[in-house]
């Protein structure tokens, strides 16, 4: 029986060129920043994001938990989305690397309202830790891959400005924002003074993640690197594998974005299955199954048994990742399977 594995794009395998490009890489000891292919993808990564540099990481959660170091002091607040991945899937690291905490707030779609923003900003009085910085997320994951506003972020670039506080995306995925909108990635990452992405996701690299900033950031976010444990030599290897996702993986990323919707359209219809269609903007689907008397947990093992994996996001939430290696026949099996299954009421 054929898998068909919506889990998460970064279930992803690299294929036969990838794994070439990687083999054949120059490399050197990247701690002494002297990895050729390292300095390379960390131009092109500045240049996208037209930043003044960039450094090459293991992870997501890497990139974020750097940023947020450099930023801030211990004691400092953070303002964050109350979904938003640093605050639920980072494991507390704010808290246990930085010795910040967290203010989280509340935004449909993963949107912070600008007055809940500025209202969250801790006045100047000894009782109250320090507000210091703002992150957000773009694309957002928990809300099912929406985009983020680029005049949104403006209007919070404008209050954190104002209150001299700094401001971090996590943008994982925010290639999928850029070519969902059409908006650069550069143009998104303007009002930010750090920005994180992901080469492991959609763009389906093995393994690595990148933040980029102004050179006093990197240099910092240097030596957070190499505190974290995260200096990695010859990872040059790694690189190439990010190199070629750029060129050959960054701009396909429509195809995802055009089969979650119609993945998204038809589960939507299965009485009890509520997908809220304004969500589905790029790669992933949420599916809202608490009209159903089956657990999401036990809706998704049913579909495994039928060779479709799925997540359980919460008790009645599913998450459906369409990513590069789920292609259209596998959306029609899993639309075919999920009809025999799912088109009568459960
Ligand atoms: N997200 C993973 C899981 O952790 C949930 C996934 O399967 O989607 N920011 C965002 C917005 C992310 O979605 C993720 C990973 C990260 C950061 C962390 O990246 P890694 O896993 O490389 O540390």
């Amino acid at each position: 029986m054929e898998t068909i594995d919506f889990r998460s794009d970064t279930l992803t395998q690299p294929n036969s060129e990838m794994r070439e490009a990687m083999a054949n890489a120059p490399v050197g000891d990247d701690v002494f920043a002297e990895d050729p292919t390292i300095n390379k993808l960390q131009e092109v990564m500045a240049d996208l994001t037209g930043k003044e540099a960039a450094l090459f990481v293991s992870s997501g959660t890497q990139a974020n938990q750097i940023a947020i170091n450099v930023h801030t002091q211990p004691g400092n607040e953070v303002i964050c989305e109350a979904n938003a991945h640093i605050y639920n899937y980072e494991a507390g690291a704010p808290a246990l690397l930085s010795g910040v905490q967290l203010h989280p707030i509340k935004g449909p779609y993963g949107v912070l309202d600008p007055e809940d923003v500025e209202a969250a900003i801790r006045p100047t009085d000894h009782h109250f830790p320090q507000t210091r910085l703002i992150a957000l997320e773009n694309t957002h994951n928990r809300w099912g891959g929406t985009i983020y506003p680029l005049e949104d972020i403006k209007k919070i670039r404008k209050i954190a400005r104002a209150h001299k506080l700094k401001m971090h995306l996590d943008g994982a995925r925010l290639w999928n924002a850029s070519v969902a909108t059409g908006i650069s990635l550069e143009a998104y990452a303007k009002p930010f003074d750090s920005v994180s992405l992901c080469f492991s996701k959609g763009l389906g690299a093995p393994v690595g993640s990148v933040v980029c900033g102004s050179r006093a950031f990197i240099e910092q976010a240097h030596s957070y690197r190499k505190l974290y444990g995260g200096g990695m030599r010859q990872a040059g290897i790694l690189a190439a594998g990010a190199l070629y996702a750029i060129e050959h993986n960054f701009k396909r990323l429509a195809e995802d974005h055009r089969r979650a919707r119609i993945l998204a359209e038809a589960i939507n219809q299965f009485p009890g299955f509520v997908v809220n269609l304004k969500t589905v903007q790029t790669n992933i689907v949420i599916i809202d199954t608490s009209l159903c008397r089956k657990s999401a947990a036990e809706i998704v093992a049913t579909l495994d048994e039928h060779g479709i994996k799925m997540m359980a996001f919460a008790p009645t939430r599913i998450r459906a990742v369409t990513h590069l290696h789920i292609t259209d026949e596998q959306i029609d099996t899993t639309i075919d399977i999920m009809t025999k299954l799912y088109s009568v009421k459960q």
